[in-house]
């Protein structure tokens, strides 16, 4: 890790919001790799994952959050808790919400956990692509930041419209720092949980509502050869009807996802991969702790 030059400002950015407002989106933009997986399914976030924007001038270490939603099951604690942790280990909080609807419940449920921290907040108004926003949508964020000493950014995770700015917003709510991680790493995740996760989302796109929320991915062997990455992986569903959707007739889900997978992991460790892909039934994965924790989710 290179030594700081003077001026150089360093710090940890925690992005925060309910689910679905584009949280990983953001952070796949602003970092420039797709680390952390993306879908129109709320709670497609588990886990906290950091990715890391270096420049010359700054380190900013982003932390993504699962979004923030009333628990129902031990998972659901799990990720709320790991939120709340991150609203108060981190420097700046950037509180993301939809541009093309209104302020609602979900985003007061946050904006309530943000009264009890000094951390600097910055609103940040996503989605600007779609339509800009209309004055109702716009009054209706500006009621949620009264009171409040917010800076409010409106941007685009998708298109990057306004996402300089909002990198300057944050680089100068940082304090002088050093690099805490070498500046070309852009997660600290290690590349097998993101391969993890890459599947994960491929099962989130393809199947029905039924299956995603109780999917969780192992990656129980990497092996590179000189022209192929091998990767096998283990899928855990909670009930053998849902390893029946994830196979598929004739096995035809189980290859639409592989084949998506393999395409995503191509691009993450920009070479050649065949991936074999198994699914178990484990019942109640998502009641057990031990289970959590040794599929990689911080309990
Ligand atoms: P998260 O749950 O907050 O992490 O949200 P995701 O990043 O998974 O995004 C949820 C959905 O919103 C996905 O379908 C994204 O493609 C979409 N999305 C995210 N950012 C934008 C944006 O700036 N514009 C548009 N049009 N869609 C976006
Ligand atoms: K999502
Ligand atoms: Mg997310």
């Amino acid at each position: 890790i290179p030594i700081a030059p003077p001026g150089f400002k360093s710090g940890f950015v925690g992005i925060i919001g309910r689910p679905n407002v584009g949280k990983s989106t953001l952070m796949n933009q602003l970092i420039g790799q797709k680390i952390a997986i993306t879908s129109p399914v709320a709670q497609t976030t588990r886990n906290r994952l950091r990715g890391i924007l270096s420049t010359p001038q700054a380190q900013i270490i982003f932390v993504d959050t699962p979004g923030i939603h009333k628990p129902h099951h031990q998972l659901g604690k799990v990720l709320v808790k790991n939120a709340q942790i991150a609203i108060d280990s981190v420097d700046v909080l950037l509180f993301v919400v939809d541009g093309t609807s209104e302020a609602g419940g979900g985003d007061r449920f946050v904006a309530e956990l943000l009264e009890r921290t000094n951390v600097p907040v910055i609103l940040g108004i996503n989605k600007i692509d779609q339509h800009l926003t209309s004055e109702v949508i716009e009054q209706s964020y500006s009621d949620l930041a009264a009171n409040h000493p917010w800076t409010i950014a409106k941007f685009s995770a998708l298109t990057g419209e306004g996402l300089d700015l909002l990198q300057t917003l944050l680089v100068d709510r940082l304090d002088p720092g050093p690099y805490y991680y070498p500046p070309d790493l852009v997660t600290d995740q290690p590349e097998r949980f993101i391969m993890g996760e890459l599947i994960r989302e491929q099962i989130l796109l393809h199947t029905r509502e039924e299956v995603p929320h109780s999917v969780a991915v192992s990656i129980d062997q990497v092996e590179e050869s000189s022209d192929i990455t091998h990767i096998l992986a283990t899928v855990y569903v909670e009930r053998s009807s849902q390893k029946g959707i994830l196979i598929g007739k004739g096995g035809q889900m189980m290859k639409t996802i592989g084949i998506g997978a393999r395409e995503q992991i191509q691009k993450l460790i920009l070479g050649k991969v065949y991936i074999e892909l198994f699914v178990k039934v484990q019942p109640k994965w998502r009641q057990s702790r031990t289970q959590l924790a040794e599929l990689g989710y911080r309990v």
